[in-house]
C-alpha cells in the first residue's frame, strides 16, 4: 500500500511513520508513505497557499491550485489510487472504512488547514471525504494519521501475529474484557481470583461476562446492536443482579 499525503505541514508525519509497528511495515516494504509539502506547488514568489474568502467571514482559506498541482504531479501512472480529503464534512471514520480501504493500492490523503480548503477541491477532485469524529482539530494531519494507523495494520504482514487481526473487536461489537499481568498484587489491588484459577473455561464466563457489562455501561449503542443471547443475559443478571431490558 503507497500513501501519499499532502500537506502544508510535513514533519508532522515523521515520528508516527519512524517508530513501533508502522516503522517496521516502513522498514519492510509493507506500506510506502510520501509526505509532500503542498507549499512546493505554489507559483508566486512567496508560496502563498491560502487566500481570504469570497463572501466574507473569519479565517483563509486553501487555494485550490497548489493542491489540484500536488495531484497532478502525483501522476496517474499505476493502478487509479483513491483520493480522500480528511475534513470535518466528512463520513464518520470506522473500521468497516478502514477495511474498505485496504482494497485500494494508493491512497492519496489530503490535509487542509486554516478553516479548510476551496470546496472545488473537495466536489471535483476527491473520491472521497473522511473525519474521525465530532471534535475540533487543528488541521487534517492527525486524522490522516489515525487512518493510516488504522489501515496499515489490516495489511497482511504488518501486525506480527494474524491472529488479532481476525479477532477484530469491532467486527463483534463487544468491548474487551480486563486483562491483568503480574504481579498479583499491586498497591493493595490484587487481581480477579478467578483469573489464577486454572479454570479455563470459567475464565472464559467470566471475561464474556466483563466484556458484556462494560459494553452496556459504556457504550449503550453498541450494546444495543449485539444480540445478546438468552446466555449473556443469565450472565449479566449474575453478575451484577441488574437485569436487562430486551428490545
Ligand atoms: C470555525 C469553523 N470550524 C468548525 C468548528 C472550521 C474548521 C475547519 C477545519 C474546524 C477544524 C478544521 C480542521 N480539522 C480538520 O481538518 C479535520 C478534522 C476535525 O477537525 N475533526 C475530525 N476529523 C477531521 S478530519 C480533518
Amino acid at each position: 500500500m503507497i500513501f501519499d499525503i499532502l500537506t502544508l505541514f510535513p514533519g508532522m508525519f515523521a515520528a508516527p511513520l519512524r517508530e513501533s509497528i508502522l516503522g517496521k511495515a516502513v522498514e519492510r516494504g509493507l506500506i510506502q508513505t510520501r509526505v509532500h509539502n503542498i507549499r512546493d506547488f505554489a507559483h508566486d514568489k512567496h508560496q502563498v497557499t491560502d487566500d481570504r474568502p469570497f463572501g466574507g467571514g473569519d479565517g483563509m482559506v486553501m487555494k485550490p491550485e497548489p493542491i489540484v498541482e500536488a495531484l497532478e504531479f502525483l501522476g496517474n501512472i499505476g493502478p487509479p489510487p483513491r483520493i480522500i480529503l480528511l475534513s470535518p464534512q466528512g463520513r464518520l471514520f470506522n473500521q468497516r472504512i478502514a477495511r474498505s480501504l485496504t482494497q485500494a493500492s494508493r491512497l492519496i490523503l489530503i490535509c487542509g488547514r486554516y478553516e479548510g480548503v476551496d470546496e472545488r477541491v473537495a466536489e471535483y477532485f476527491t473520491d472521497d471525504q473522511i473525519s474521525i469524529g465530532d471534535y475540533v482539530l487543528t488541521g487534517g494531519e492527525l486524522a490522516a494519521m489515525i487512518l493510516v494507523d488504522a489501515v496499515s495494520r489490516l495489511i497482511p504482514g504488518v501486525l506480527g501475529n494474524c491472529a488479532s487481526t481476525e479477532e477484530e473487536s469491532f467486527t463483534k461489537p463487544l468491548l474487551e474484557y480486563p486483562q491483568y499481568t503480574r504481579p498479583q498484587e499491586f498497591r493493595g489491588h490484587r487481581v480477579p481470583d478467578i483469573l489464577l484459577s486454572g479454570h479455563h473455561e470459567a475464565i472464559n464466563r467470566w471475561r464474556r461476562g466483563q466484556a458484556l457489562l462494560r459494553t452496556r455501561q459504556r457504550r449503550p449503542d453498541l450494546f444495543a446492536q449485539l444480540h445478546a443471547t438468552p446466555e449473556d443475559i443469565d450472565l449479566l443478571r449474575e453478575i451484577d443482579g441488574r437485569p436487562t431490558e430486551q428490545p
